[in-house]
Order: structure tokens, then sequence, then C-alpha cells
């Protein structure tokens, strides 16, 4: 049966095809995202981000991403929180979200991104996938959060957030 709504998938026996990470520098008030250039959610705004390799820790994973798309450092990484995303071709991903307060090195447009601040006031949340204006505003608040959300393409078809 192909999953429409939260209740339709056994979340006990759920299993990711990828685990990820994303990571949201959060530093006076500004946010840190990224126009994404490739990948899954090409052409969206986000945080910077990707998938684990193998024997890699989410750690490790966080930090090697941001230094792959914005060619910088994060520092004083902390979790929080957890994103698991259905979608209904199959596909599934674990996100793992951490974020930081300061970072070393400049941000730089790469191929696979390009740096943007944004106020945390003013989050451009229609130019993102669309579960983030569900936890983005939690993130910024420093209130921890974990959620599930089923999507068509890029179509929310249902969440819960706790
Ligand atoms: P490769 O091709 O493996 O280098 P990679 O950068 O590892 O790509 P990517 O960018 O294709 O992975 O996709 C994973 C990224 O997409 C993660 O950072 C999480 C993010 N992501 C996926 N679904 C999302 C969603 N619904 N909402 C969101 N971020 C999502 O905010």
């Amino acid at each position: 049966m192909v999953p429409r709504r939260i209740s339709d998938i056994d979340w006990a026996r759920w299993k990711a095809t990828d685990l990820a990470t994303l990571v949201f520098v959060h530093r006076d008030e500004r946010l840190l995202l990224i126009h994404k250039k490739r990948g899954l959610g090409a052409g969206k705004i986000n945080g910077p981000g990707g998938r684990v390799e193998p024997g890699e820790t989410l750690e490790a994973c966080a930090v090697r991403e941001v230094q792959e798309e914005l060619r910088i450092t994060p520092k004083n990484l902390e979790k929080a929180g957890e994103l698991l995303f259905q979608f209904v071709d199959g596909y599934a991903i674990h996100v793992h979200v951490f974020s930081a307060t300061d970072f070393e090195g400049t941000p730089t447009e790469t191929p696979e991104a390009i740096p943007i601040w944004v106020d945390d006031d003013r989050v451009p949340y229609e130019e993102m996938w669309e579960d983030d204006r569900i936890w983005l505003p939690r993130l910024i608040a420093g209130a921890p959060f974990a959620g599930r959300f089923i999507f068509d393409a890029d179509v929310m078809l249902d969440h819960e957030l706790w």
C-alpha cells in the first residue's frame, strides 16, 4: 500500500533508505542558509547538509557537508532535532538536524550551494521544503523537535511533530 497518512506507516519498523544531516548556523539573530544547486531539493533554499557516508558519525557528516557546500567549518554543533521523511515512491530519509552558533572561514559559493544570510524573523519559507515552516521556528527558539512527514515529490501529504 502506498502510504499517504502518518497512520499508514508502522513507524517502529520503518527504515530509511538514507541517513542525512542538516545544519543551521544561527548567529546574531541570523541564519545561514543555502540556495541548493543540485541533489535532493535542488532549486530550494535549505540549510547545508547531505547524506552520511559509511562509517561516518552524524557530527562528522554535518561538518563535512558544511565544508563541502560552503567552505566553512561550523563550531559548537548541537543536536537540534530529528526528522523522518517517507516519500510515496518508496524513498525514505532520516535527517538529523544540528544548529551551530559559530563557524570558521568565509561562506563561499560552491558547485553545490550559494550561501544566503537571512534575519531569523524573515525566513523565506515559500522557497523551502514545505515542512521547514513547521519545525524551523523551534530550532530558532532553541526548542528540541522531532517530526514525521509523508511527501509526494515535494508536496507534503501529512505530518506529525512532537
Ligand atoms: P550526494 O549526491 O549524496 O552528494 P547529498 O548532498 O549527500 O547528495 P542531498 O543533498 O542529495 O544529499 O540530500 C539530502 C539533503 O536533503 C539533507 O541535507 C536533508 C535534505 N532534505 C531532504 N528532504 C528534506 C525535507 N523534506 N526538508 C528539509 N530538508 C530535506 O528541510
